[in-house]
């Protein structure tokens, strides 16, 4: 995984992991395997998680259980963070509460209006995992007007992580060398 981080040498990024409780945030930080996670519990009583690696920031919120995004945003978010939203995609139940408490204040923000989002499906080792097609129909994302791309992972064994952070990178480091390869549009 390490020549991968080369590729964002050039630039500080700040990137927004975002996604309901057990949707593997944290899994996906140990997978990365860049650093220390550091776990902190900060004023607003949400679990925050962070991960530096050379010049690029992970922060993760666990959001759920009735917290929302909006009450993080003027206190955390800077503007134009990436975001990356994770999702479960063996929980199709708690796509709504996804979209209501997550996704849609994400892309109301002001601060993030020039951000770019990428969705994570999460779990697809699960063979009840819904596609990266299913989900983006569903949350139905060809609607949105920011920059975005879905990609189906598996946090636990590692799997698409590579696709993501080339995704990232083309997008944020465009000068890139990696960039000879086109990430397919949905
Ligand atoms: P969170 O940090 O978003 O709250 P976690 O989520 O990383 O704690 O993960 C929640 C649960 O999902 C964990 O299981 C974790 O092992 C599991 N999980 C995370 N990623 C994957 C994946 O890619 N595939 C599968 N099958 N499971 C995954 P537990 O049992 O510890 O709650
Ligand atoms: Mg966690």
């Amino acid at each position: 995984m390490g020549n991968l981080w080369t590729r964002f040498k050039h630039k500080k990024v700040r990137i927004l992991l975002l996604g309901l409780d057990g949707s593997g945030k944290t899994t996906l930080l140990y997978r990365l395997k860049l650093g220390e996670v550091m776990t902190t519990l900060p004023t607003l009583g949400f679990n925050v998680e962070t991960l530096s690696y050379k010049n690029i920031t992970f922060i993760t919120y666990d959001i759920g259980g009735g917290a929302k995004v909006r009450n993080v945003i003027p206190h955390h978010f800077e503007s134009r963070d990436t975001v990356v939203i994770v999702i479960d995609g063996s929980d199709s139940e708690r796509l709504d509460e996804l979209n209501r408490d997550i996704i849609k204040p994400a892309l109301d923000s002001e601060d993030l209006a020039d951000s770019i989002f990428l969705f994570l499906v999460n779990k697809h080792d699960l063979p009840n995992c819904l596609s990266a097609e299913e989900v983006a129909a569903k949350l139905n994302l060809k609607a949105l007007k920011h920059s975005w791309h879905i990609l189906a992972i598996s946090a636990d064994r590692g799997d698409g992580l590579t696709d993501s952070l080339d995704w990232l990178a083309s997008r944020l480091c465009p000068s890139s060398k990696f960039l000879r390869r086109t990430p397919p549009v949905l």
